[in-house]
């Protein structure tokens, strides 16, 4: 499962940002070939956070060449090689439904509604590996309250961009497209719940989900939905694209949970990319001090 690749200096790091960024273009094709990293540019003004500090990160070039993002092809190499081109700006977001202000936002403005915080989050995935990622983000709460969700809203649907011209592979995805994805209102608004535009210290690269994607900690991976354009306050449990792919495999909250097997395979222990040993899954992903009472009287069989 896991694939060795050499490490490629970020080439930010041997060019200045102003050089970089004007031979950016020109640069384009050079760049789209296989092992040569394009590095993005770093964040400014990210505070830190509590959150996984003295935990060991998962290397930065596993991070950005060990992918799941479908519409980019689904082997782990394929996102880094194949969203190289992918335009990240300009960008909107349209946040819309249950709410007083539904409104439109444009990215950079979003970025702005509230400080940014570097969150070191194990993400688990669904396959049995995780990874240990500095994200830069904020939670989705503080977009959220933007609109004034109204009362009736009791969930949210996210929807990733669809757009066949530029992920050609799409159409060999196997799962229906755009992806969507969704969450309670109570977890939504939960404050480990986050929107993230950046890793590392850097945007976003484009293979983790440029420029917004949600980053939520105690769930399997499929449910941090990349690349993000529409968030929708709705009234009822909106469909996701992998509950829609195989509902008997994958449910609605797919919280991480050692005892609950996937249909065909055990979830008890995982692989952390980078490590030989496998490690014991936790119930929550290690979060349920935070976030078990909003489960509290669910059965976590059913509710899978
Ligand atoms: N739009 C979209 N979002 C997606 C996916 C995808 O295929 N398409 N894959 C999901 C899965 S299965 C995982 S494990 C995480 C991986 O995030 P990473 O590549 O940044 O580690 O993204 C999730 N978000
Ligand atoms: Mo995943």
């Amino acid at each position: 499962m896991k694939r060795h690749r050499s490490f490629s200096l970020p080439y930010s790091m041997v060019t200045p940002k102003s050089v970089y960024l004007s031979r950016r273009s020109l640069l384009g094709s050079l760049l789209a070939a296989p092992g040569i990293a394009a590095s993005a540019e770093r964040i400014e003004n990210v505070r830190k956070s509590g959150y996984g500090k003295g935990e060991t990160l998962t290397p930065y070039d596993a991070v950005t060449t060990y992918n799941n993002f479908y519409e980019f092809g689904t082997a782990k190499e394929d996102p880094a090689r194949h969203a190289r081109q992918f335009r990240t700006r300009p960008w909107t977001v349209r946040v819309e439904g249950e709410a007083l202000k539904p409104r439109t936002f444009d990215v950079d403005e979003i970025l702005r509604l509230a400080p940014l915080e570097e969150r070191i989050y194990r993400l688990r995935c669904v396959e049995g590996w995780s990874m240990v990622i500095p994200w830069i983000g904020f939670p989705l709460a503080a977009l959220l309250k933007r609109v004034e969700p109204k009362s009736s809203a009791k969930f949210v649907a996210f929807e990733t961009l669809y757009d066949p011209k530029q992920m050609p592979r799409a159409a060999w995805a196997g799962i229906p497209l755009p992806y969507v994805e969704g969450l309670r209102i109570d977890e939504a608004m939960h404050p480990l719940t986050i929107l993230s535009a950046g890793l590392y210290g850097e945007v976003l690269p484009n293979q983790n989900g440029a420029p917004l994607r949600l980053v939520v900690p105690w769930k399997y991976g499929f449910k941090s939905i990349k690349s993000i354009v529409r968030i929708r306050l709705v009234r009822s449990q909106p469909p996701t694209t992998w509950n829609l792919a195989n509902p008997r495999e994958y449910g609605f909250y797919s919280n991480v949970n050692p005892a609950v097997d996937h249909p065909r395979w055990s979830q008890k222990k995982e692989r952390r990319i980078g490590e030989f040993f496998k490690r014991d899954t936790l119930l929550f992903n290690g979060y349920g001090n935070e976030v078990a009472s909003l489960y509290s009287g669910m059965d976590l069989r059913k509710y899978y």
